[in-house]
């Protein structure tokens, strides 16, 4: 095998400036979509399609899995796959900085272990902060996997972990293949992210997240960003989703297509967006897709 792109893990030629790896000069250390991509923050979609079973397939069965998930993207879906990975694994809330002051954060692990039936410890992390407790626990291996959905921060925290140089963007399908890095004796991993079978595209979200509070009418919505939501009783909608979203209520007779029921004090997960903790039972319209929402006991607004 030839040189790899220490940006993204292809290998890389000189030959081809269409094909992936591409680099003028084979001396360089990224390969000139990761170099745009580092320098100048350009989303070059890689021509590359990897099924997530493949992915899967790159974990090390034996080796020590670190799966992440940021707080705006924990779901069922995300959530199943780390369920299903076979073999030792730790559950790591990434980006853990962006986490609201308000939240209580035992209550809210435990409610995520209640919700989603996960039985093991959950680790918050920040590639932000401190990461020394993680840094304990990976000195005990010999090979760590960081393995996770795309944009879940798993290049940023390794960069953070080992000084290595992969590159970290807020574009989903950064990282290409299995980068070794190493952290004193332990070999750690990256790996390419998984996809989202159902994501709305382009929001991000790099500051910490603040709650914010609207009190719904009966024949009000709420305009978020570019789509809508409406309950059909008053309401209390406390949003928790990047700040920089346009919020608009506004009084409206109009009814919208995808209709969701809510039962009292529950999270409606937007994936891609964030959630919003609705207070009273409702039924929910909206004019997104029925795929894009997931309705959960709240994990921010209840007891444990
Ligand atoms: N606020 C905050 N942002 C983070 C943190 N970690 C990563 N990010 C941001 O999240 C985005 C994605 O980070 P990456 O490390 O590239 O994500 P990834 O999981 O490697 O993505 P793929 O390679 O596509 O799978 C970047 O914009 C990072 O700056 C963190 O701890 N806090
Ligand atoms: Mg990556």
């Amino acid at each position: 095998m030839g040189k790899m792109c220490i940006g993204c893990g292809v290998e890389m030629q000189n030959t081809n400036s269409e094909e992936l790896g591409y680099a003028p000069n084979l001396d360089f250390d990224y390969c000139a979509r990761c170099f745009k991509l580092k320098n100048y923050g350009q989303d070059i979609k890689p021509d590359v399609e990897i099924s997530n079973e493949d992915i899967i397939k790159l974990y090390k069965k034996n080796a020590l899995k670190l799966f992440l998930t940021d707080f705006l993207n924990i779901s069922e879906e995300v959530l199943d796959v780390y369920k299903n990975l076979r073999g030792r694994k730790i559950l790591i809330i990434s980006k853990a900085d962006l986490i609201p002051e308000n939240i209580h954060e035992q209550r809210y692990l435990s409610n995520i272990r209640k919700t989603y039936d996960i039985h093991e410890d959950i680790y918050l992390e920040s590639s932000k902060n401190d990461i020394h407790e993680l840094l304990d626990i990976v000195s005990q291996e010999e090979e760590v996997y960081v393995c996770g959905f795309t944009i879940s921060g798993k290049s940023t925290l390794i960069n953070k972990m080992t000084g290595s140089k992969i590159v970290e963007s807020k574009h989903e399908t950064t990282t290409l293949d299995v980068i070794k890095t190493m952290y004193n004796n332990t070999c750690i991993y990256d790996t390419p992210g998984l996809a989202y079978k159902h994501y709305y595209k382009g929001v991000d979200y790099l500051r910490k997240i603040r709650p914010s509070s609207r009190i719904m009418k009966e024949n009000q919505e709420l305009v978020i960003h570019d789509f809508v939501v409406k309950s059909n009783v008053e309401n209390n909608f406390v949003l928790y989703i990047p700040g920089y979203l346009k919020l608009i209520k506004r009084n409206s007779e109009k009814s919208w297509p995808t209709r969701v029921n809510i039962p009292e004090n529950s999270d409606l997960l937007i994936k891609g967006v964030g959630f919003i903790n609705i207070k009273n039972s409702c039924i929910l319209e909206t004019d997104l897709d029925a795929n894009l929402l997931e309705v959960r006991d709240s994990l921010v607004g209840r007891k444990y």
